[in-house]
Order: C-alpha cells, then sequence, then structure tokens
C-alpha cells in the first residue's frame, strides 16, 4: 500500500519451494471464496497479466537460453511492475480479497538466498516494482526440499530452471524463507507436510481470527 492509494481489499500470498501445496491451497481457497460469496481474485507469480505469463514462459519454459541472475531478477520484478498495476491495485481498489501463489517472498528467496544476490538490492529493487504495496499476510508453506520435489514427480511435473539448480540450492531457498518469516509480523510459517486438507482448515481459521469481521460466518463453517 502507497500513502496515496487507499487500500480496502486485502492481499493474500502463499510461498513455499517446489511441492510445498500452494496451487493446492490456492485452488482450496478460491473454492471456500467462492461458496462463501467472498469477492476475490486468485492470480499467480510469475504471470496474472500478458506480459507476466510471456515472462514466466521465458524463465520457466525456455530452457536453451543462458539467462544470467541479473536478468532473472529483473525478469521477475518486470513481471511484478504489471502483475500489481493491473491485477493487485485494482482488485484491491474494488475491496476484493487478492490471493497470489508467490509474490515477493519468493524473490527475496530464490533470488536473495538462492542465488546470492545483495538482499537490500533485491528490496530495493522490489520496492521499485511494486511501489511498496505489501501483502496484508504471506503464508509460507514449509516442506523439507526432498518432500516437494518427490510431491511434483510423483505428480509427473518436469524440472524447470529451478529445480534444476540442485538440492544446495534449494536447501538455502527454504532456508531463506525460514529466516524471512522470522522478520516480519505479516509472514507465518505453516506445516505444508500434513495433508491438504488439515492445512487447508488451519488457513481458514487462522484468515477468520487474524481478520475478524473480514470473512463471512459460513467462511469457517463451509465444508471445503
Ligand atoms: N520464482 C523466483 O525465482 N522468483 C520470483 O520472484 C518468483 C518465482 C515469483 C515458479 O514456478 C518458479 O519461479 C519457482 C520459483 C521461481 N520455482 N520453481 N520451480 P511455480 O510457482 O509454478 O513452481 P512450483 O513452486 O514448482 O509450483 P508447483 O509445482 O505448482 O508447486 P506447489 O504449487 O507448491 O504444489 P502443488 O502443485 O499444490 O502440489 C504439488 C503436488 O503435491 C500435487 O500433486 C499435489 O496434489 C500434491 N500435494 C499438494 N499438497 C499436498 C499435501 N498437503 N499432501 C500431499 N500431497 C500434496
Amino acid at each position: 500500500m502507497t500513502a496515496d492509494t487507499p487500500q480496502h481489499g486485502l492481499f493474500l500470498v502463499l510461498e513455499g519451494v517446489e511441492g510445498a501445496g500452494k496451487t493446492t491451497q490456492a485452488e482450496l481457497l478460491r473454492h471456500r471464496f467462492r461458496v462463501t460469496e467472498v469477492a476475490h481474485t486468485v492470480s499467480r507469480e510469475p504471470g496474472g497479466t500478458r506480459l507476466g505469463e510471456g515472462i514466466r514462459e521465458l524463465l520457466l519454459e525456455r530452457g536453451e537460453l543462458d539467462i544470467p541472475i541479473e536478468s532473472e531478477l529483473l525478469l521477475m520484478l518486470g513481471a511484478r511492475a504489471a502483475f500489481i498495476q493491473q491485477v493487485v491495485r485494482p482488485a484491491l481498489e474494488r475491496g476484493e480479497v487478492v490471493l497470489s501463489d508467490r509474490f515477493e517472498l519468493s524473490t527475496f528467496a530464490y533470488q536473495g538466498f538462492g542465488r546470492g544476490i545483495d538482499l537490500n538490492e533485491v528490496r530495493r529493487l522490489n520496492r521499485f516494482s511494486t511501489g511498496g504495496i505489501r501483502p496484508d499476510l504471506t503464508l509460507i508453506l514449509d516442506v523439507p526440499v526432498g518432500h516437494g520435489l518427490a510431491r511434483q514427480r510423483g505428480a509427473g511435473k518436469e524440472q524447470d530452471r529451478f529445480e534444476g539448480g540442485g538440492d544446495v540450492f534449494l536447501e538455502r531457498v527454504r532456508e531463506g524463507y525460514r529466516t524471512l518469516s522470522q522478520e516480519d509480523e505479516r509472514v507465518l510459517l505453516l506445516d505444508g507436510s500434513l495433508p491438504s486438507e488439515v492445512v487447508h482448515e488451519e488457513i481458514v481459521s487462522l484468515l477468520a481470527g487474524r481478520f475478524p469481521g473480514r470473512f463471512p460466518e459460513t467462511f469457517s463453517d463451509a465444508s471445503g
């Protein structure tokens, strides 16, 4: 949120290493928002806009491209500027709940802790791309790296550039997330290795408790 932009909606983010269950939880929440008539926008990063989906394809599917880590960072942030301007800010101004599958903590964890780019520089450039809009709450689904990768293999997902970085890289990313969760009260670490339905119910009761009056009573009662 910037000083000159009233933010009426609620901005929520799911984070975590590969296979942590972000997409699964985003879909469960999308369903819950729909059945309880909570106005919402669910999206993802990189992506969510035409530009962002184009950048996503470049970064994730064009393995033949040699992308320096500085370019990787700037591409993520280029996608983010469009995501904020075209998706997040308008939805917040409409008063909706915005739920994003990944956002700025991914950049801090992957490009900062993982790739080793100076974290202060990453944060500075990130602020430029977001215009200062920040999530009200970020939930990190924490799972051991091997556990998440095994889930993805089980789902038949092919390796992308980031998984190709190897276990050491992904361990740094996971540790990065854990460190970041200790620095900001708007960032919480959840156990993502529990069954999906259990994680979902924990998220729902956490949201209802953290933002009283923001969700209808049916939100915590609706059976998934
Ligand atoms: N990236 C970056 O470097 N910097 C940035 O700033 C941003 C991103 C924004 C985006 O890919 C890549 O971009 C990402 C970081 C980088 N790196 N990679 N790779 P992505 O977000 O599309 O990729 P992902 O994290 O690999 O997403 P994913 O495969 O979709 O994982 P997920 O969403 O966390 O998991 P899922 O799809 O919900 O579940 C995976 C499987 O596990 C599936 O079969 C589920 O049914 C199963 N699952 C899910 N939850 C459970 C539980 N609780 N128990 C058992 N099984 C489960």
